[in-house]
């Protein structure tokens, strides 16, 4: 805890929304609070006088109402699982931890769609509608802790975006309190609905700045009767940019494509203690195809066969457990890092023409830069988007991103100068704040802030997340 001034109407909130919520929804006790000051990297630790847990959406607006009214500052929390210090308090705000907001409706199966709360985490949803022969179009490996309304608010990618794309695409509608405290409730899930601002996609990938998203309506997919995964070797990021390209073109049924590099599968490998089935010189490309009552396999076959000459080693797996021991050499890669060190964290997008460049310049740039580094290089390669961690040797916790400069501006600014996004799926958090210019303009950061302003007028919605 830092010796930071608190706001002085703190305790008239604390109090109010005792009354309110009543007092069980206001945890003080420090080492309860200190399981949501820390985020999932351990790099950003913050410190907060209180953890308000509302129930329902009603609870949710009384407490926003209220730090309105004493100048408290929210930090909007699902499941702490954000990669870039979005949801940690790192200047003492109270956390507003949603997990309360748990209830899951039933699955309708004629529009396909469910409505849940906001705390739901993926993985209750996954089980829920798996019963009904239905499933999720984003899928991550923090699926037993990530909540829907966490995965909205960063508008989070995952594994299948190749197919079903991000979260976005799955809201068909949306209960949300605002920075204000005016509740907004469209859950209708129409379909086509051209009736003005779309409120739900503007609050998706908002990071909770404009408000807290208490419910959803979500588009649900059929579970493919049949998978098959395979595991390629390929000789370098090039060539694994070429046979991902070709997959896209010719694969219908592709489910998705992921590569890891280098020396991203020799550490997995070491944390998982089994190697690889098949070695491969400069990297590794996983390609899953899935259909509904068809087997995709000659598909995925005839465009391997009709892809690049190098294509001869490749690991084919169609039934589980083989399926998933394949796919931990590509899951596993977050915890393996978790394990090794704290790292910086990036997700940038590149244009798939000019990844095999920006890899091969980041990676020597950081070799340059920063001496005994460890640097991984993974991701979604389908989507044009690479994960690259780098742990320096001497990487330790802060409060926020600018007490512990590290390659941020390197690796942010090839990215934006190779055309490519700073952030393809975590979000820009405090983690990349300052770098937001980056990509983008003065005008659009403008209007960025004015619908801040208009919607959060208090200024009291994770104020010191996203906006420089
Ligand atoms: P939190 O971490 O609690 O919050 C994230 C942000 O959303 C914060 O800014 C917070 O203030 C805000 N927020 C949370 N809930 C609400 C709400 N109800 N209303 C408004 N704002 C809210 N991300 C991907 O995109 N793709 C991946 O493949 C992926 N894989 C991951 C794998 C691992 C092992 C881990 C640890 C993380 C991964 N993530 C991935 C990152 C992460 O963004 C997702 O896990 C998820 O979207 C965060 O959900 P959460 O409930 O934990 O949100
Ligand atoms: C993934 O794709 C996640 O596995 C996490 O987005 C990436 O650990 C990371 O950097
Ligand atoms: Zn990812």
């Amino acid at each position: 805890m830092t010796g930071q001034p608190q706001a002085p109407g703190l305790e008239a909130f604390l109090s109010e929304v005792r009354s309110a919520l009543g007092s069980a929804a206001v945890l003080n006790d420090p080492d309860v609070v200190s399981g949501h000051t820390t985020d999932w990297t351990r790099r950003f630790v913050g410190h907060s006088p209180a953890v308000v847990r509302p129930r329902d959406t009603a609870g949710v607006a009384d407490t926003i109402r209220s730090a309105n009214r004493h100048g408290v500052e929210l930090v909007p929390q699902g499941g702490n699982t954000g990669l870039v210090g979005g949801s940690v308090p790192t200047r003492g705000e109270v956390v507003l931890s949603l997990l309360g907001l748990d209830r899951m409706g039933e699955p309708d199966p004629i529009s396909l769609q469910i409505t849940c709360g906001a705390g739901v985490t993926l993985g209750a949803l996954q089980r829920r509608v798996r019963a009904h022969g239905l499933g999720f179009g984003v899928d991550l490996a923090a699926r037993d802790s990530c909540t829907l309304g966490g995965m909205a608010a960063t508008n989070a990618g995952g594994i299948h975006l190749v197919r079903y794309g991000p979260m976005r695409n799955q809201v068909a509608g949306m209960e949300a309190v605002l920075g204000d405290g005016s509740v907004v409730s469209h859950l209708g899930g129409l379909d086509k609905d051209n009736t003005g601002y779309d409120l739900s996609s503007l609050l998706t990938g908002s990071e909770g700045t404009l408000g807290v998203i208490t419910a959803l309506r979500l588009r649900l997919r059929p579970v493919p009767t049949h998978r098959v995964l395979a595991l390629v070797g390929c000789p370098d990021v090039a060539g694994a940019v070429e046979l991902a390209s070709g997959i896209r073109r010719g694969l219908g049924s592709v489910h998705a494509i992921e590569a890891v590099f280098g020396p991203a599968m020799e550490l997995v490998e070491r944390h998982l203690g089994r190697r690889a089935p098949i070695r491969a010189e400069g990297g590794w490309l996983l390609v899953e195809a899935a259909e509904v009552g068809r087997d995709p396999t000659d598909d995925l076959a005839g465009v391997l066969e009709s892809g690049p000459d190098w294509v001869t080693d490749v690991a084919v797996a169609t039934e589980d457990p083989t399926t998933t021991r394949l796919w931990e050499f590509r899951e596993k890669l977050t915890e393996a890092i978790a394990v090794t060190g704290i790292p910086h964290k990036f997700d940038v997008s590149v244009p798939l023409p000019r990844m095999a460049d920006f890899v091969e310049e980041v990676t020597s740039g950081l070799a340059g830069q920063f001496p005994g580094a460890q640097v991984y290089v993974f991701g979604h390669l389908g989507d044009g988007n690479v994960h690259v961690n780098v742990i320096l040797p001497e990487s330790t916790a802060v409060e926020t991103a600018e007490a512990e400069p590290g390659p941020e501006e390197l690796v942010l600014t090839l990215a934006a100068g190779f055309g490519g996004s700073i952030s393809a799926e975590h979000g820009i958090g405090t983690a990349k704040r300052r770098y937001l210019p980056l990509v983008r303009s003065p005008e659009e950061i403008s209007a960025f802030v004015r619908l801040k302003a208009a919607l959060d007028p208090g200024g009291t919605m994770n104020p010191h997340v996203l906006l420089p």
